[in-house]
């Protein structure tokens, strides 16, 4: 089974999957669980000991605001990750009540500017390259506003942040089709997310989300067409049921999955060179949080496995002759083959554990952190 195609291969994690968390109804709290963005980071670096797969972890700001960046990357680094993503944050200030880019007043929009260049110079500071914005911007109602004025707005709002990029910063941007309004969010698909971007130029590309589309959306035709244009910048990994679930990646439809990493490979993205940024953003409200992560990155690991196993020359025959059951067999010979054993000989080989998530258990990390660590925090919000 030549699996060679994972090398370099890696999957960035969010530090706010590490925190506590829950639904608008109720936070469960955990032992252990980190009470700061050191902490985070440290639990962020148990995962990239155990599966070699996670060296980056992505930060939100405010909630992991520090004191001194230079320490925080030097503590990551020392602990064998890097800073990943920086994350803007607009949706827990009262000032954005009506929007943030988008606002009717330019008081408020110029504060959203200005929180971007601050992330900007975070980025400077940790090493981080990617500037992932998630506008949570939107209508609740016809007519509150002009949808047209807003989309202008936040034209000339991403122009001013995009000016400021240095030579190696990139933005991401990303899209979502609902929540927290529910008429219209000003950035509600992957459409909207490409015009802005090709409108501010090549540094910047699209995040997708792959819980912020309507039920039955056809995910890895989007994926293609993003690569196809050159702007797929990155992933949010994560499941969905019915909405923004922000579950487990691979748990409800690994199958999606795997049709989501099979355009990947057709498109060569998996190679680090593509520069296509392989994050998670779920949260883990009732189950562990480390063996969940754990897992995540290794779900998406061996839905790359079996994507790398598709039969390409032999598909691309099937495909020319017509034979449609003959290529869709190709395809799921490979989702159908189990690559279980074969990943857990590589880990080996690359002196990992066989069994990551066991290793974890049987660590004993999880019992010293929740004797070491009193007080922790939600994610996010508490941090
Ligand atoms: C919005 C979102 C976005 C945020 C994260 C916490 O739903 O996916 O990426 O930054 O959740
Ligand atoms: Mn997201
Ligand atoms: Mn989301």
């Amino acid at each position: 089974m030549n699996l060679d195609g994972l090398d370099g291969f890696t999957v960035e994690v969010p530090s706010w999957a590490y925190g506590n968390s829950g639904t608008r109804f109720k936070v469960f709290t955990s032992p252990g669980v980190p009470r700061n963005p050191y902490e985070k980071i440290a639990d962020a670096a148990q995962v990239h000991r155990l599966t070699g797969l996670a060296p980056r972890v992505s930060l939100h700001i405010p909630w992991d605001a520090v004191d001194d960046w230079a320490d925080l990357r030097a503590h990551a680094e020392k602990l064998g990750v890097r800073i990943g993503a920086i994350n803007s944050n607009l949706f827990q200030d009262d000032d954005y009540r009506l929007g943030s880019l988008c606002h009717p007043d330019p008081v408020v929009r110029d504060k959203a500017v200005r929180h971007h260049l601050r992330c900007l110079e975070i980025m400077r500071e940790t090493g981080s390259t990617d500037l992932k914005i998630w506008l949570p911007d939107g209508l609740n109602y016809p007519g509150q506003d002009s949808l047209r004025g807003r989309q202008d707005r936040l034209g000339e709002s991403l122009r001013r942040v995009y000016d400021e990029l240095g030579a190696d910063q990139r933005i991401l941007l990303e899209y979502k089709f609902f929540e927290p309004y529910f008429y219209t969010m000003d950035i509600p698909d992957w459409g909207t997310s490409l015009l802005h971007c090709l409108a501010l130029g090549e540094r910047a590309t699209v995040v997708l989300d792959t819980g912020h589309h309507a039920p039955g959306t056809n995910i890895e035709f989007i994926v293609m067409q993003l690569l196809r244009q050159g702007r797929l910048g990155a992933f949010d990994f994560n499941s969905r049921f019915y909405a923004d679930d922000d579950l487990i990646v691979g748990a409800a439809d690994p199958f999606q999955l795997f049709r989501i990493m099979s355009e990947i490979v057709a498109g060569g993205a998996h190679r680090p060179e593509s520069r296509v940024n392989f994050m998670l953003d779920q949260c883990h409200n009732i189950e562990e949080k480390l063996p969940g992560q754990i897992r995540s990155v290794l779900n998406v690991e061996q839905a790359l496995a079996k994507a790398l196993l598709i039969d390409q020359s032999a598909l691309a025959t099937a495909q020319r002759d017509g034979d449609v059951l003959g290529a869709n067999e190709i395809l799921m010979a490979a989702y159908e083959t189990d690559v279980r054993g074969a990943l857990a000989d590589r880990r080996e080989a690359r002196g990992l554990p066989r069994d990551p998530v066991a290793a974890f258990k049987a660590s004993g990390y999880a019992a010293a952190v929740a004797t070491d660590r009193v007080g922790g925090t939600q994610a996010g919000w508490g941090a």
